[in-house]
């Protein structure tokens, strides 16, 4: 549905000055982010080195925070205000409190920020090289993790922000269903709420405390398990502004409209439901973590497939139906018909395509035997890489040449460059990831800066190890060359003067429509009970014996995770039959 007739700074001068800094804060992170990228990977490739190995690890650890955290999700506050705005029609009920969240956002980076960059001066006695997932016993600067509680919280009361705005549309609008863009962000607001909790405990209760030296060790698994419990979820929080805008956004580029609205309220309660019970499937080799717990992680994960494949046929179908109005024929022709030179579309339209070999090697991580190939090596950073670095962050890329207008009302420098700069992403992912997917087949360890062994070389079935390194640093490379081009895209663009010669702000319209839908969707307090409930059936068993073994605060001594009775047991077997051996 259009709901205007101007772009969105004339709309909402003010909530678009809050995107505008949303997106900048978002790209100062993608920058410095970017720069380190490179610097991994020619380092670990041992091409050039401008760090010590052992300062590998608080590049590693900046680059994750800040492309994992602060790009990602200071994007999606952007576009999740513009959503509810644009599709309420109404602007936030109270700006002053939307500074507020971002303000704490802003500090919060800055916070963990500073305590990692502190760790590159000897001198001051500050670090947090404890990579994004922030593992006990490696431990941070109290620092650290009070900038991720802050940031946590300011994300939390971006949500409350986008609840305010529908309450009080509500009371306007009492008989009507909550338009679809809206309803997008509410779901993935109510789950993020949720599953943040995991990481919101494990911080407050145990990681602060602990480096404060208010006690002198955390259990180490339960830490863990509370990172994953958020740690999946999180993922999805990423994600699900992506898909909000292959739903509405894509169609309207495309020439079409949007197959099924209420097929797309059925995906986004399905990730509601199901986000969450599933962080297990990152520790299917944690000892600690009783098989069973681990089954029922990976059949709740396969069932979380779902909404992804009913993503992927509505998402093409409603690319289809643009093609056809745009002339497009046959079974496969009318793929030619879509607005492929325009770098909205085909960025997008790229970042689905490689969301679908994501999709893949995501059901490959999930599978508990076939995990046990393919856990701790860069398979998985092959993953995420088309995951959050492709599906995600190229879609956020694309959509900001067409959103950008909206909030600065400039016009995007360069389309051509901009199309240049998609597919040159497109075009170095595939070169980095399938070489990081095949390395990791060959048993090549992640988060490491030097992967190579002395005595011992890695083997390759298909090609050679030079091969897939050089795909790497070329794919690395050409990345970097890509994010050079976004962000010269971006700085020439707001330096442009205003124009009035814009499209005007809006969304796809609807096939079927959300009359179609029926109204039990809109129903958030049932789902959110529902998503509970399954909560508590996946986490309460596995959290409760990894307490009832490991004590809340771990065993004494070792905060690392040795703990379960089998290993004791047989160790003890083994050093009894040993002496008896000798004896
Ligand atoms: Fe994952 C590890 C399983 C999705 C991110 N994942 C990670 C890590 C990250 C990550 C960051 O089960 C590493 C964390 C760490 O540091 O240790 N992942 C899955 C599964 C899915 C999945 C089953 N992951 C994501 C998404 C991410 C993400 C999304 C970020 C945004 N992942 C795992 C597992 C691990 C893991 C294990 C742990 C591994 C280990 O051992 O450590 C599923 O959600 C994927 C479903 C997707 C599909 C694809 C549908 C296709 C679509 C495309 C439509 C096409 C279009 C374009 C629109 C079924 C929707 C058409 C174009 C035309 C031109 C026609
Ligand atoms: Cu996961």
């Amino acid at each position: 549905m259009s709901v205007a007739d101007t772009t969105y700074i004339d709309q909402f001068p003010s909530e678009a000055k809050v995107i505008r800094m949303a997106f900048f804060s978002s790209f100062i992170a993608l920058a410095v982010g970017g720069i380190l990228g490179l610097v991994q990977v020619f380092h670990r490739l041992d091409i050039i080195r401008i760090v010590d190995s052992a300062q590998y690890y608080d590049v590693l650890t900046l680059h994750g925070v800040l492309l994992a955290f602060t790009f990602s999700i200071f994007f999606l506050v952007g576009i999740f205000t513009w959503a509810v705005t644009t599709s309420l029609e109404r602007g936030l009920e109270d700006l002053r409190f939307t500074w507020a969240w971002y303000g704490l956002m802003v500090a919060g980076t800055l916070m963990a920020g500073i305590a990692i960059l502190g760790g590159f001066v000897e001198s001051i006695d500050m670090s947090a090289a404890v990579l994004f997932t922030f593992y006990a016993p490696m431990q941070a600067h109290p620092l650290f993790y009070l900038g991720l509680a802050v940031f946590v919280v300011g994300t939390w009361l971006a949500g409350v922000d986008w609840f305010r705005s529908w309450w009080a549309w509500k009371k306007d609008n009492p008989d009507e269903r909550i338009p679809l863009p809206t309803f997008m962000v509410l779901t993935t607001t109510l789950f993020w709420y949720l599953s943040s909790l995991g990481v919101a405990i494990s911080i407050l209760a145990f990681l602060l405390p602990w480096s404060f030296g208010l006690f002198d060790q955390v259990n180490a698994l339960l830490t863990r398990t509370l990172f994953w419990y958020t740690g999946h979820a999180i993922v999805y929080f990423w994600l699900m502004p992506a898909y909000m805008m292959w739903y509405i956004m894509l169609p309207k580029i495309s020439g079409g409209k949007l197959f099924s609205d209420p097929l797309a309220r059925v995906v986004f309660v399905l990730f509601l439901l199901l986000s969450t019970p599933t962080g297990i499937h990152h520790q299917y080799l944690d000892p600690g973590i009783a098989e069973g717990f681990k089954f029922i992680a990976m059949v709740n994960t396969m069932f979380l497939l779902l909404p992804s494949l009913l993503t992927a046929f509505t998402v093409v179908a409603s690319m289809e139906h643009g093609a056809r109005q745009r002339g497009g024929s046959g079974y496969f022709g009318w793929l030619r018909s879509l607005p492929w030179r325009d770098p909205v579309f085909a960025g997008m339209a790229l970042a689905g395509l490689m969301f679908a070999a994501a999709g893949f090697s995501g059901m490959i991580n999930a599978g508990m035997n076939i995990n046990y190939l393919v856990h701790n090596t860069w398979w998985i950073v092959g993953h995420f890489h088309l995951t959050v670095g492709t599906a995600v962050a190229l879609t956020f890329m694309a959509v900001t040449y067409w959103f950008l207008p909206q909030v600065t009302g400039k016009k995007l420098w360069s389309k051509s460059v901009g199309l240049a700069q998609v597919l040159i992403w497109f075009l170095g992912m595939t070169f980095m990831s399938n070489a990081m997917h095949r390395q990791g087949l060959l048993g090549v360890p992640r988060r490491t800066a030097e992967p190579q062994y002395r005595g011992f070389e890695f083997e390759a079935a298909v090609g050679s190890m030079g091969e897939l390194n050089a795909q790497v640093a070329l794919g690395g490379t050409l990345l970097f060359v890509s994010l050079l081009l976004f962000l010269v895209n971006v700085g020439m663009t707001v330096l442009g003067s205003r124009t009035d010669d814009l499209p005007a702000n809006g969304y796809a319209d609807t096939l079927s429509g959300p009359e179609d839908a029926p109204l039990v969707l809109d129903n958030l307090k049932l789902w959110t009970g529902i998503a509970v409930l399954l909560v508590i059936l996946a986490y309460s068993l596995p959290l409760a014996a990894i307490i009832g073994r490991g004590g809340l605060f771990g065993p004494g001594g070792s905060a690392s995770p040795q703990f379960v009775e089998t290993v004791v047991v047989s160790g003890q077997i083994l050093i009894e039959s040993a002496i008896e051996v000798i004896t």
